[in-house]
């Protein structure tokens, strides 16, 4: 098995330095940014999955050189419905399909390379990975991303401008072939190094292609519309704002999305089977994601038969049925307006988490605040922070209380508070 470098992180990031430099879209950019309806729709779905299964699947790597048989892709058992069962039982909202990883291996037969499903004895090469999984998730109430490399090991255009034509080509079967697209994931990695192929990736005809075929997709990562957080490890900063410093100045709204693998690896590899996350791992997460105002997008591979394997499905479900049982029902809740929100319990509760959401499609306007519970008659501070945003979980006390009160010490506009809850949920 060939681990990627540890440099992607790097290169990626690299490449986001890059994507500086790229025209402007008319992002609405001042002191108080706000979502579009879309990037507001993503963020209220918190818990997302990423799919990577391809050629490195079946040959056990994390990148393929791009020179792997196209024989070799042979899923036993293929059943892109179970992985959407498997999903749904963490509550997840949103599947995004590696459509074609670096070796440049797609999983639909796309009619401009023979490096495909269609050179494949997977279903005796009439099979469409891309157009199962599509459907799996419409039947099953999700929404669908591609996520589609830049990066091409095997297209001998590569590192010519005659590569951007083929990506395009690419790109717009995607968009047009598969029904609604929510998300389109452009990853910045690449391996090339110093003396290797160099391409100038054309940016402005990408992005207008994704708004011209789908105009309510986001463009994720190497695009103007969800930030990846800067690690593979889906933890975001203590104040993960979505109000993000804009390329000419102000500020613009850029969501981050916390992606990392419920495995060692992004693909599949037999070897570690013992080595999905734990619970423990998979809750650490989602505070430090969902919890700090950003999407989780959580990596599940599925295995040679073509299934997600049965210690992540059942990771999976215990996964949901946490979140459920600690965040399912709080103790007391409300909403409203103002600097100042006081909740009463109907009867003193011993509390451990604290829920804020803000009406993100207003902006993010709180900057500070504290919440207070009434204990022994007397106000004591429970916990403090700065952002808020779409969602902000706050671990406190074990503390009993019989009311609890949100102060909100600095804001850039009057607070609109989508939610202040209190759980009594135990655990960690
Ligand atoms: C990285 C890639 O190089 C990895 O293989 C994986 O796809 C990860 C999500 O992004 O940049």
């Amino acid at each position: 098995m060939n681990l990627a470098p540890l440099a992607v992180a790097g290169l990626v990031a690299a490449a986001l330095a890059l994507a500086g430099s790229r025209p402007a879209e008319g992002e609405p950019v001042s002191a108080l940014p706000k979502p579009t309806p879309q990037q507001a729709a993503w963020q209220d779905l918190e818990v997302t999955a990423f799919a990577h299964f391809g050629m490195n699947t079946f040959t056990d790597r994390e990148w393929g050189e791009g020179t792997e048989d196209p024989a070799l892709f042979n899923p036993s058992a293929f059943d892109a419905r179970q992985w959407v069962r498997a999903l749904k039982a963490a509550g997840v909202k949103l599947l995004v399909l590696t459509a074609k990883h670096h070796d440049g291996f797609c999983l639909w037969p796309s009619a401009f390379t023979e490096h495909s499903v269609k050179n494949s004895p997977w279903r005796g090469g009439k099979g469409d990975v891309v157009r199962e999984v599509a459907e799996a998730c419409r039947e099953g109430g999700l929404e669908f991303g591609v996520y589609l490399s830049p990066w091409d090991r095997h297209e001998p255009t590569y590192g010519t401008p005659a590569y951007n034509e083929h990506f395009l080509n690419q790109l717009r079967e995607l968009l047009t072939q598969y029904g609604p697209i929510t998300e389109v994931w452009f990853d910045g990695a690449n391996g090339e190094g110093p003396n290797g192929k160099r391409q100038e990736y054309d940016w402005p005809r990408y992005y207008a292609l994704v708004r011209e075929l789908q105009p309510k997709a986001l463009i994720a990562i190497c695009g103007p519309d969800i930030r990846w957080v800067g690690n593979e490890s889906g933890v975001a900063g203590e104040d993960e704002s979505s109000a993000q410093p804009a390329p000419g100045g102000g500020l613009r709204w850029y969501p981050a999305e916390c992606d990392v693998s419920i495995r060692p690896g992004w693909f599949y590899h037999a070897s570690q089977d013992a080595h999905v996350k734990t619970l423990d791992q998979l809750m650490e997460i989602y505070y430090q994601s969902v919890g700090r105002n950003s999407n989780l997008l959580l990596n599940v591979p599925p295995d040679r038969r073509g299934l997600l394997h049965e210690n992540d499905a059942k990771r999976l479900a215990e996964f949901g049925a946490e979140i459920k049982r600690r965040f399912g029902k709080s103790a007391a809740e409300t909403h409203g307006r103002g600097n100042a929100l006081e909740l009463a319990l109907g009867k003193p509760a011993r509390i451990d988490h604290v829920v804020l959401m803000e009406d993100i499609r207003q902006g993010e306007r709180v900057r500070g605040w504290v919440v207070e519970g009434l204990v022994d008659g007397a106000w004591q501070e429970i916990c403090r922070g700065r952002v808020i945003g779409h969602k902000r979980i706050a671990r406190c006390g074990p503390v009993e209380v019989s009311a609890v009160r949100l102060r909100c010490t600095d804001s850039a506009a009057e607070p609109i508070i989508h939610k202040f809850a209190v759980c009594a949920a135990g655990g960690s």
